[in-house]
């Protein structure tokens, strides 16, 4: 069953424009901007402009050029972050037991330290 939208999300309304945000790239398909609370000397978190609750919702959803605008995004914004240590982590949250916070999809891009082992 396809998930509800909720339209007044904080990323919806970054996307209308109604919250600031620290934009790092802005594409036809896509907004990659830093995050509000970083885990990381770079963390960057990046989004369809298409309205998917998660990575379930659009990948079921989502055409096929909404999924190659939000990936070649995430690799931009991945090499540039990554381009002073070349290594970098990408992850996204699906639903409550994953702790996804804000109900539309958004890629986190952890760069800029040694990572470490991914911890889950
Ligand atoms: P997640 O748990 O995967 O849903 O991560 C949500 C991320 O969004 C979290 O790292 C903090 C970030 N965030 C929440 N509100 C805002 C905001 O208003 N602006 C920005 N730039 N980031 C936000």
């Amino acid at each position: 069953m396809a998930k509800t939208y909720d339209p007044n999300n904080v990323f919806a309304r970054i996307l209308r424009g109604e919250i600031p945000c620290k934009k790092v790239l802005e594409t036809e398909h896509a907004l990659a901007f830093h995050d509000i609370n970083p885990q990381a000397p770079t963390h960057i978190l990046v989004i369809p402009k298409g309205a998917y609750v998660d990575i379930d919702d659009f990948s079921a959803r989502a055409t096929e050029t909404e999924i190659a605008g939000l990936f070649r995004a995430v690799g931009e914004v991945a090499r540039g972050a990554g381009a002073a240590e070349p290594g970098y982590r990408i992850l996204s949250n699906c639903g409550e037991d994953a702790n996804q916070e804000v109900p539309h999809l958004h890629i986190h891009v952890f760069a800029g330290r040694r990572l470490g082992p991914m911890i889950v």
